[in-house]
């Protein structure tokens, strides 16, 4: 019996060895499939971001790596699927209890351990600070005196270092497309890295925009917690960097109540070049200089329009359930003039 025994486990082997590079060729192909048609979907689908917020579709040779180690775990689990199952079923079947046949089974133990180790080093790389807020994302460049939300723009091709916080509860960063999705803590600092990909069609808005969305649940607005990566030519970015901290234009009279209007608002927001930073102190709300370029506002919970502007400015929990800006019972004609001074911008996007 147990002679019989060997010989069949063998056969099964042989099975489970094709039936394992088989499944594992299928599998390739399907997981090009699948690669294929994201890279092959429209440029700009909703919003005006690029593609679908997918892992499968990686950009970055970080989140490349990560896709190829689950597609090789993937092949082996398979196969040690099948080299399981096959010999199991069989073994079911012909070594089920025989009438008058008392003789114990025999007992086999196995294990298999596997570890993907890898270290990266780079240089002249970007620095960005990321710190999660309830509910956006400041991004902080301290090579370019530079603070903003929602947009992290970074230049194609070039090595980012991103430390990741945050300045409240636990959120997470996370661009499924540039792979990593990294805790935000407070109190405590993680790291991420990864070389941006190609500009793809740069002269469309200005750059790529690959979605992003908090990772880890933080509260009321969680949901309407979004970020986006913003992948520029090195001359898109540079002139980006340029334009970020140049003041508002204040040339007509609704600019100028506008920016008088302002004054209401410095407690919680600075735009450079103007008195407000000045004012000392960690604000609370994002940094609105040049927020006339930004695509979204509140951290894309709607488009950057001057209908959805005065809908926030009105009565910010209307869009954002618990947002942490006050309704401070502003006027149709307030709403407008600030609508006026904020939304005119020196760099537009869209
Ligand atoms: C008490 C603090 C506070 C005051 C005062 C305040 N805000 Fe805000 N503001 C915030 C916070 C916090 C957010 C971020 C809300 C979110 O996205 O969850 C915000 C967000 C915004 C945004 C969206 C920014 C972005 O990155 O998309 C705009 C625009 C804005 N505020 C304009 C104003 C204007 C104009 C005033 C003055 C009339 C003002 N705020 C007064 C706290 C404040
Ligand atoms: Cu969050």
């Amino acid at each position: 019996m147990m002679r019989k025994s060997g010989i069949a486990t063998l056969c099964s082997m042989r099975g489970a060895a094709s039936a394992m590079l088989g499944t594992g060729a299928w599998l390739m192909s399907a997981v090009a499939w699948a690669q294929k048609s994201f890279d092959e979907m429209p440029y700009k689908i909703d919003g005006g971001f690029n593609g679908p917020m997918t892992t499968i579709s990686g950009l970055t040779e970080w989140s490349k790596d990560i896709n190829h180690v689950y597609l090789i775990t993937t092949v082996i689990v398979t196969g040690i699927f099948f080299a399981v199952a096959i010999p199991l079923i069989y073994t079911l079947y012909r070594f089920r209890a025989k009438e008058g046949d008392d003789t114990p089974p025999s007992q086999v133990h196995g294990n298999v351990v596997l570890e993907f180790l890898w270290t990266v080093i780079r240089q002249d790389a970007v620095k960005v600070h990321v710190i999660g807020h309830q509910w956006w994302w400041e991004f902080q460049y301290p090579d370019y005196g530079i603070k903003t939300a929602f947009e992290l723009h970074l230049p194609e091709n070039t090595p980012v270092e991103l430390t990741i916080t945050s300045a409240d509860v636990s959120h997470a960063f996370w661009i499924p497309r540039f792979g990593g999705k990294t805790s935000a803590i407070n109190g405590n600092i993680n790291r991420l890295a990864f070389t941006t990909p190609a500009a793809v069609q740069p002269e469309v808005a200005g750059g790529d925009y690959y979605q992003g969305q908090c990772a880890e649940l933080c509260g009321s607005s969680h949901a309407l917690m979004r970020h986006v990566g913003v992948v520029h030519t090195k001359e898109g970015f540079e002139r980006w960097v340029k334009a970020y901290n140049m003041p508002p234009k204040v040339e007509t009279a609704s600019q100028r109540e506008g920016e008088q209007n302002f004054a209401k608002c410095v407690a919680c927001h600075v735009i450079s070049g103007t008195p407000s930073a000045d004012i000392p102190g960690d604000k609370i709300g994002p940094n609105l200089s040049n927020f006339g370029s930004r695509s979204h506002l509140a951290a894309g919970t709607r488009k950057n329009t001057d209908d959805n502007l005065a809908i926030w400015l009105r009565n910010p929990a209307e869009l954002k359930p618990g947002a942490l800006m006050p309704n401070l019972g502003l006027t149709d004609q307030e709403i407008a003039s600030l609508s006026a001074y904020l939304r005119q911008s020196t760099y537009k996007t869209f």
